[in-house]
């Protein structure tokens, strides 16, 4: 790892395990035993603390104090090759330790992240990967690059940035140099927006903000911009200061200050009204990607809702800045996704489509294309893969047309759309955002180690190999959570599992990403509140679909829409909503209230999940579907249960959840992992108390017992009874149910909205164009490696992906 810090951290827990391997020689070697016996195979923590479990109370007592308890609780993963065990060790979010024991001498040894991952290889087959591995190490580029220490620092990059640089550049007046240059740069269209080239150095720009300043004094706040704009400009200051005096007046005392003494906190809120992003471009291709009618398809999920919700709410955002600077610069933002010819029923075949309640924004659609000519049928997420540089190019060619010009961002969004992202950011040199939605690796546990297995199906070498390029390339990532970047104190974070992981036979990752480095920050989204708000503002709900809401839920017929009935309509309901991936475990839940009796009687399930209305074309969902029949006859479900067909339109599921609030109802989210969870946001924006799995974001999203339920989909028996338990409690005391809704309303409103969201994503992006723009920021070297990693292994993955039969 190249690292002395990790050196030094190893050395330490060796140090501590040798004191306690030999004070607690015997009961190490009964528990390493046991675990030995086992053979070669790899353990999970929940495996480990089984096996702890199992060995006699008294060498658990006395192992839990010492040292080699402590380092079997931040066990992530332990690897048995007779007579060795590997440990991964965890002691907090983002830092990581090996070990190895040898069980019969109780002799521990360092391990160095490659000595580690080639010891995992073994259980695959050591000779996959040879003498001479490709081994993948980001690290040495980012070296001497700043990043925080503190596990509380994940997830703040720019506040981080902000201080290191500030005080690492801006020392003194003078050092203030490149900032002054970039104000003299910055530019729409050929037109300076900052400062003229009256000013030429710092000592003329503080005279001249405190000329600005004396005559600003004098003018009322609210005195429109026109009124001293040629006054302003004859001293060197251009347009985008500010709309009115106030404005104006509020920014060059920023920047005086800054001038004085640099602060981080100024430099930010001074660069976060910079006008700087007038142009930005949202890549998402794969998908039915539309406004209607494709909720729930296959890929065709919280992605889409995300990104034409931020949309809308970035579109205002960056009118009122534009406002607010006193420009007149119509901003336009296009999300790009892939033009599907065969649309079945919904505007996928539209080159051009309006974003809904935008003025400026559209989604652009650019076809699949090989030699043979354009695409048409719809390809899942994990095989676009071979269509993706024609693709891009094809996107470049577009988007010129469009922008006469290049866009300020570009968003990238999933695998796919991030690798395109990178490749128009890098070609087109503009500022990229990664947002990763979910990572896969995370949800198909051990698909790096046992790719090859999966790779026919699932595509893993090549989408892993994507991912690892663009969230190295990108110049910033937004994540939802704390937890996709680097887990909680017991769990791994998405991007955390990329640190170090090995696929044998492919290459090994000793340093994919750091989740330290200041390119992370949390955004969380939000739900759209004119849709999703609280089951209580009686005057704004939308009554008249309740007819149509009633016979979706209640109605005594069965079709291909809704099959199952429901016999007692006093009961409260359970629901779930979600696309029918294995993922998403809706057959799990099914499961769980089919054996709970208890449960059954306290409430009724209603599910909405597949579509019975055609058949489907995703292997995963039809597997499922024919789970939930099986489940429906194995556990005579009819007269308790309601299965639904996706439901598309959005604006009715606002008054769904509602309606299930006004049966004193709840939202489970029963998934096996979930990397953030936009139902779990939707239920309780709308007052409807939500029990989520514990597995990804939703045990952030959640505080267990004040604003929801965690459950633990790996403990079926358990959730129902934590679901009985809460209905229970209700019956009894009414405002059990209150509170917990009101609980969940309450973290909404502090953490989860898209006005938070879209003022935070464009002051970073401001401040990361400003630090690219006067710092090294750009990491020249790294995407020179990532260049050729592209070109050597990435682009001859993609290319093996078969195309699809059309
Ligand atoms: N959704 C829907 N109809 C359905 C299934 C899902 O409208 O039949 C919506 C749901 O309301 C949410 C999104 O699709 O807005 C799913 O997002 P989430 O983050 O929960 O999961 P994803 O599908 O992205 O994995
Ligand atoms: C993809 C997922 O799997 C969900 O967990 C997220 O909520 C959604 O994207 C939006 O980011």
């Amino acid at each position: 790892m190249g690292d002395s810090r990790v050196l030094s951290r190893v050395h330490s827990l060796r140090e501590r395990l040798d004191d306690t391997l030999s004070a607690h020689r015997n009961e190490i070697l009964g528990f390493l035993s046991r675990i030995e016996a086992k053979g070669k195979g790899f353990l999970q923590p929940h495996q480990l603390i089984d096996e702890f479990e199992a060995i006699p109370e008294a060498s658990r007592q006395k192992l839990s104090e010492g040292a080699f308890g402590e380092v079997l609780k931040n066990t992530q993963e332990a690897i048995v090759l007779p007579p060795w065990v590997a440990l991964a060790v965890r002691p907090r979010p983002g830092v990581w330790e090996y070990i190895r024991v040898n069980v019969h001498s109780l002799v521990a040894e360092e391990l160095l992240v490659p000595e580690y991952l080639h010891f995992k290889e073994e259980l695959v087959d050591g000779s996959l990967n040879g003498n001479f591995v490709l081994e993948l190490d980001f690290e040495p580029f980012n070296a001497s690059f700043p990043k925080p220490t503190l596990s509380k620092s994940i997830g703040n990059g720019v506040e981080f940035l902000n201080r290191h640089l500030s005080a690492k550049l801006f020392h003194d007046k003078e050092s203030m140099h490149p900032l002054l240059e970039f104000l003299r740069v910055h530019c729409y269209k050929g037109k300076n927006m900052m400062l003229n080239d009256r000013i030429q150095n710092v000592n003329a720009l503080q005279h001249v903000l405190r000329k600005a300043e004396e005559l600003l004094v004098t003018l009322a706040p609210e005195t429109p911009y026109k009124s001293f704009e040629i006054k302003l400009q004859d001293l060197g200051l251009e347009r985008g200061w500010g709309d009115n005096a106030g404005r104006v007046l509020e920014m060059i005392q920023l920047l005086l200050e800054l001038l004085e003494a640099p602060d981080p906190c100024n430099l930010e809120k001074f660069l976060g009204r910079i006008p700087m992003v007038f142009n930005v471009v949202i890549m998402t291709p794969h998908g039915y990607f539309a406004q209607d009618d494709v909720l729930g398809y296959p890929d065709t999920g919280g992605q889409v809702v995300y990104i034409l919700d931020q949309v809308r709410a970035l579109e205002n955002e960056m009118l009122k800045r534009i406002k607010e600077q006193g420009l007149d610069i119509i901003p336009r933002i296009l999300v790009v996704t892939r033009l599907l010819p065969d649309a079945v029923g919904t505007t996928c075949g539209q080159r051009l489509e309006k974003v809904y309640n935008t003025k400026h924004s559209d989604i652009l659609r650019v076809p699949f294309r090989t030699e043979k000519g354009i695409v048409r049928k719809w390809i899942s997420r994990f095989e676009v893969w071979p269509y993706l540089e024609t693709y891009t190019e094809d996107v470049a060619t577009e988007l010129a047309k469009e922008f006469q010009g290049k866009p300020d961002l570009i968003i990238g969004n999933y695998s796919d759309g991030n690798i395109v992202a990178s490749l128009l950011a890098h070609k087109l040199s503009v500022t990229q955002c990664t947002i990763a939605h979910a990572l896969e690796k995370t949800k198909y546990p051990d698909s790096d180690l046992y790719w090859k297995k999966l790779d026919d199906k699932y595509h893993f070498s090549c989408q892993f190999t994507a991912d690892l390029i663009a969230m190295n390339h990108t110049d910033f990532i937004i994540t939802s959570t704390f937890q996709e970047i680097a887990g909680s104190k017991d769990t791994v974070g998405q991007y955390e599992s990329h640190t170090a992981f090995t696929m044998p036979g492919l290459y090994r990752v000793v340093h994919g990403i750091d989740v330290f480095d200041p390119k992370f920050n949390i955004v969380s989204p939000g739900a759209d509140m004119d849709i999703y708000f609280p089951y209580t503002e009686k005057e704004k709900r939308l009554t008249h679909f309740h007819p149509e809401i009633e016979e979706l839920i209640y109605s005594q017929e069965e079709n291909k829409e809704h099959l199952c009935v429901l016999k007692d309509r006093n009961k409260p309901v359970l629901f779930t909503m979600a696309r029918l991936d294995r993922v998403k475990n809706i057959t799990g839940l099914v499961e769980w209230y089919g054996k709970n009796k208890k449960l059954r009687e306290l409430v009724n399930l209603v599910v909405v999940a597949g579509d019975r209305r055609k058949e489907s074309q995703d292997n995963e969902e039809k597997a499922e579907l024919k789970k939930m029949y099986e489940l429906i006859d194995t556990y005579k479900l009819n007269g308790q249960f309601r299965w639904i067909s996706s439901q598309m339109n959005r604006v009715r599921n606002g008054e769904l959840y509602r309606v299930i609030a006004d049966s004193k109802g709840a939202f489970v989210q029963p998934a096996v992992y979930e990397a953030f969870g936009l139902t779990v946001v939707e239920a309780m924006t709308c007052g409807l108390p939500t029990f989520a799995t514990c597995k990804g974001g939703p045990a952030e999203i959640i505080v267990h017992g004040k604003s929801g339920y965690h459950i633990d989909p790996y403990h079926g028996e358990q959730a129902a009874e934590i679901l009985v338990d809460f209905f229970e409690k209700c019956k009894k005391d009414p405002s059990h149910w209150d509170k917990i809704s009101q609980g969940g309303l309450e973290r909404i409103y502090e953490k989860y909205t898209w006005k938070i969201y879209s003022e935070r994503l464009l002051t970073l992006t401001g401040v990361y164009g400003f630090w690219k723009h006067v710092s090294n920021l750009d990491r020249l070297e790294s995407r020179r490696y990532i260049e050729m990693f592209y070109a050597l292994k990435y682009k001859k993955l993609a290319e093996s992906v078969p195309l699809a039969k059309e």
